[in-house]
């Protein structure tokens, strides 16, 4: 299969798997989640895959976020019914997926990148990674499992920290923090990543399959708070902060928020 979005690489049971949209910075619209969504299903069911490294093309992002000009226009009732359909094609279904995948953070992973990133079962960042969820500084809240999935691996107080400041942290506090579990220079980080790609590969792959189950099904209840975090994100479309926020980002300036 090609891909418009997405190169892909396949070799000794390994999939590297590069999100192509390098002039704004890897930034998803809903083109490359759906182009992602087919290249998860493809290679997990393609049994000569054994672990997947997901990366961004260029030295500057991994993902810089969801696309700002394609849903700055949205609506209350948009934003939710997108934010649930993110949740299923992507964010929760490579979460849930029977085969490891492995985030190399090649740069900026900011919002729904951080989000992405959050839901791979490992993440490794260059020295010149930048990490965050800057939604508050557009009107928004994280609405792809953020609220949740970053309080699992660095805690609340942390979390709360990095979602109200909207501030980005270096590779080195991430992998303080353990956002991320190795940190390697840019040159460097997709072969690391695929020296742990291959000793993951090595491995029985049904345990392994099933080691994701196990350690997901310990982290999960994730129905309820899912659910809060969608109608929560979608609300937020129905604000003038939302509006001026998008606005003051596409018009290039700061916003002035209102509450509103
Ligand atoms: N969306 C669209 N375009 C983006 C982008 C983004 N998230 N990030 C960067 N770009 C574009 C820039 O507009 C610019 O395009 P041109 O002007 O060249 O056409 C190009 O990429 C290069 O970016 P910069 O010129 O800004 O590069 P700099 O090095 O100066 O700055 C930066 C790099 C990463 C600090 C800056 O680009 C930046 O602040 N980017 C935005 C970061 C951000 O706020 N990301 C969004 C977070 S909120 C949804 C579900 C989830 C979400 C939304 C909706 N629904 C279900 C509806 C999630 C929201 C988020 O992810």
């Amino acid at each position: 299969m090609t891909y418009e979005q997405l190169d892909l690489k396949i070799e000794d049971r390994i999939a590297v798997l590069t999100i192509a949209r390098e002039k704004k910075l890897n930034a998803l619209d809903s083109a490359t989640i759906q182009e992602l969504h087919q290249a998860f299903s493809a290679l997990d069911a393609d049994k000569e895959v054994r672990v997947i490294v997901l990366t961004g093309q260029g030295q500057k992002a991994f993902v810089a976020g969801a696309d700002i000009a394609e849903f700055s226009s949205f609506n209350q009732q948009q934003g939710e019914a997108l934010s649930r359909s993110g949740h299923e094609k992507l964010f929760a279904f490579v979460e849930n997926l029977s085969t490891p995948v492995i985030a190399a953070i090649n740069g900026y992973a900011l919002g729904g990148g951080l989000e992405l990133a959050l839901s791979c079962h490992m993440r490794m960042a260059s020295e010149n990674a930048k990490m965050g969820l800057p939604e508050v500084t557009l009107g928004l809240i994280p609405g792809y499992g953020g609220t949740r999935r970053l309080g699992q691996i660095i805690g609340k107080g942390r979390t709360h920290q990095m979602v109200a400041s909207g501030q980005m942290i270096s590779a080195e506090k991430a992998l303080q923090w353990g956002l991320v579990n190795e940190v390697h220079s840019q040159e460097e980080l997709i072969s690391k990543a695929t020296e742990l790609a291959m000793i993951i590969a090595s491995n029985a792959p049904i345990a392994v399959s099933h080691s994701i189950k196990a350690i997901n099904a310990q982290y999960s209840n994730s129905v309820a708070s899912f659910e809060t975090e969608i109608q929560l994100f979608g609300a937020c479309f129905a604000t003038n902060d939302f509006k001026e926020g998008t606005s003051a980002f596409l018009e290039k300036r700061k916003p002035d928020f209102k509450g509103d």
